[in-house]
């Protein structure tokens, strides 16, 4: 697969291996010509006016969302809730359907693998209503551990919370068996979809979770878009999360009413153009199929896992490469990863280096950082190779004697 020459960004620049994926993806021709022809052709405040331009962005708007919908696997497409993202989502559950369903002695559990996208909304939802909040542990080789998740949950247990795909690690983790663990205490089940999405078949529907997140921006899409899943039954008895024009039925004095799903959750004017560049991004990525796009990170996750584990004083983090999606992280014994990703940058090698908004996961893996490279439908093996090459440059570097 060598799709590069789709994305103009690394047409424009042959000697960059961008490998940042997981952060944010590049994005195809098609997805910046969607959006561009919307605001050339269709754009108007959509819901409102009632003349044929306007008329025509409401059509786009739902045409998007029929796409987007199809994508993730989700027949009843209202339930598909634009947001900004992976971020915006999961704060939208854990605030509007929280506050109404959590209290005191309540408990909540999310595991350490969790961003803090998925981590931080719970924590401070427990802080505010007097719930208790667990971490569910990893095991030793960096899956979420079934046996104290199953010890964990209790009939207090109101929310289990966990990503699909880690974005540290890139563990896969098995949604149905952490779903049934959940169900079989009657609690929530909420899953962070955010590095799921881009990278496999999510198929929402038969994923057994009552709300899944997922972020555009990290799927060729544009950045400002992502959305919420969740099932109609939870959504329609959950209050409002943001209060202004679309998402009311009628204002009174004295109180007001809601509109019907999705618009409910949709306070003010909507990205329309950004949900036009993400269905747009769906289509591209269907073109693909998501078989292949997997098959294909897996393989150069395969390639760089090996030849990374041949670099002495290098050390790989996550499962086996067949367990996981497109993402590797390790730390070079003697360079601080932000030492490395600086060096990497020189050689046109773009990775991260941080906690990756996983501190909770860096404290339980005794690191306060790894770097990590990340892949995706552009890359291939001449950016595996460059990383290397880059790697062994700054390992001959910190190795030179000092003075
Ligand atoms: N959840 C996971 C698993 C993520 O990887 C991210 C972003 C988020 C939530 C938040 O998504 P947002 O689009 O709302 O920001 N992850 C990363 C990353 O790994 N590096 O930069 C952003």
């Amino acid at each position: 697969m060598n799709r590069r020459a789709d994305f103009p960004l690394l047409a424009a620049n042959p000697g960059l291996h961008y490998l940042d994926s997981a952060a944010t993806s590049q994005k195809p021709r098609v997805v910046l010509d969607a959006m561009r022809g919307y605001y050339e052709r269709d754009n108007a405040n959509p819901h409102r006016g009632a003349y044929d331009l306007s008329a025509r962005a409401t059509e786009r708007y739902h045409d998007a969302r029929v796409t987007v919908a199809r994508f993730l696997g989700v027949a009843d497409m209202d339930c598909l809730i634009f947001t900004r993202g992976t971020t915006e989502a999961l704060n939208l559950v854990a605030t509007a359907w929280g506050r109404a369903n959590v209290g005191a002695g309540d408990e909540i559990v999310v595991t350490a693998l969790e961003h803090h996208a998925n981590f931080v909304p719970w924590q401070q939802l427990a802080l505010a209503t007097g719930a208790v909040f667990h971490v569910c542990p990893l095991t030793d080789d960096h899956h979420v551990d079934l046996a104290a998740l199953r010890a964990l949950v209790t009939a207090r247990t109101k929310v289990v919370a966990f990503n699909h795909v880690s974005n540290a690690l890139g563990t896969v983790n098995p949604v149905r068996e952490i779903a049934a663990i959940a169900r079989g205490v009657g609690a929530l089940v909420v899953c962070d979809g955010a590095q799921a999405a881009p990278h496999l078949q999510v198929g929402f529907d038969a994923l057994d979770v009552d709300f899944y997140a997922f972020s555009g921006h990290k799927m060729c899409g544009p950045m400002g878009i992502g959305g919420l899943v969740g099932r109609r039954p939870i959504l329609e008895a959950m209050p409002p999360y943001q209060f202004g024009g679309d998402m009311i039925e009628f204002v009174r004095d004295d109180h007001s009413t809601w509109n019907v799903l999705p618009h409910k959750f949709e306070a003010g004017t909507p990205n329309v153009a950004d949900a036009v560049g993400l269905a747009a991004a769906c289509d591209y990525l269907d073109g693909i199929g998501m078989d292949a796009v997997l098959e294909h990170e897996r393989a150069l996750v395969r390639l760089a896992t090996e030849r990374l584990n041949g670099i002495e004083g290098l050390r790989v983090y996550g499962p086996k490469p067949s367990e996981r999606s497109g993402v590797v992280s390790f730390t070079m014994e003697g360079v601080h990863p932000h030492d490395l990703a600086t060096i990497l940058d020189q050689e046109g090698v773009c990775i991260r280096a941080g906690h990756h908004c996983a501190q909770p996961l860096m404290r339980r893996l005794n690191v306060t950082s790894t770097a990590r490279a990340s892949f995706y439908v552009y890359s291939d093996e001449s950016d595996v190779d460059a990383l290397v090459r880059a790697l062994e440059k700054a390992k001959a570097l910190f190795a030179e004697p000092v003075g």
